[in-house]
């Protein structure tokens, strides 16, 4: 079983990964590649092995391990969209060693806001194209017609953010787990509020979800949280 886009972006933001024990550091920017093909785009993590140990001989020896299975190669930086795993040439000047990472976004100035790691956590950063070959493009991964625009995505991120404080304050109940696991998968939350616009919606399912965590003593404060989520929308 495969999660959304979203739900995985949120899931990894900020942590180090390590899927195959191989690297120094073990956190590579290949291992951002593995868990995004698992988890998201349906393939084996062995489907995304490098064979020759750098991360760009995914997209150059193409289809090897069998990966065109669940993707698509394409060659340049053309057409780039939210979704799609980027790869760059080994000896490049941003990257001697090559690189992968999972675009959040359509290019913009010469570069793309990525999911990337090494160095550092995973995390986002706008990375230049300069020295991209190409990128993989999953076939199981909708992201077209109806999605959001950077405005609607930037009211969204903000309330589940909120929704994360309202666990925060909530701390210590059973359904507080279940809060936040529903607060990480955008597209439950999207549909649960029939829509980025419909606020209303929104509220009303806070205060579902405040009655399903029954039990809390601040509920002032959480009523005063759904009056700002209100406004925020
Ligand atoms: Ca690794």
């Amino acid at each position: 079983m495969t999660i959304s886009f979203d739900a995985w972006a949120v899931s990894v933001d900020g942590q180090y990964i390590d899927k195959d024990g191989y690297g120094d550091p073990v956190t590579q920017c290949h291992d951002v590649w593995l868990d995004y093909l698992v988890r998201v785009v349906g393939g084996s993590q062995t489907m995304g092995y490098a064979p020759t140990g750098f991360a760009d001989s995914v997209w150059i020896n193409f289809p090897v391990n069998g990966v065109d299975a669940v993707v698509t190669r394409y060659s340049g930086t053309e057409g780039l969209r939210k979704g799609d795993v980027v790869f760059w040439a080994y000896g490049s000047a941003s990257y001697p060693s090559s690189h992968v990472a999972v675009a959040l976004d359509s290019p913009s100035g010469g570069s793309v806001y990525c999911m990337t790691q090494n160095p550092g956590p995973t995390h986002r950063e706008y990375l230049t194209l300069a020295g991209a070959l190409g990128y993989l493009r999953p076939k199981n991964v909708t992201i077209g017609d109806d999605e959001m625009t950077p405005a609607q995505e930037a009211k969204l991120d903000s309330a589940i953010a909120d929704i994360a404080w309202l666990k925060t304050r909530v701390g210590g109940t059973t359904s507080a787990t279940s809060l936040t696991d529903g607060a990480k998968n955008t597209d439950w939350l999207r549909e649960r509020i029939g829509g980025t616009e419909n606020s209303k919606n929104l509220a009303n399912e806070l205060e579902w979800l405040k009655g399903r965590v029954g039990g809390v003593t601040d509920s002032k404060t959480i009523h005063e949280y759904l009056k700002g989520i209100d406004q925020k929308l």
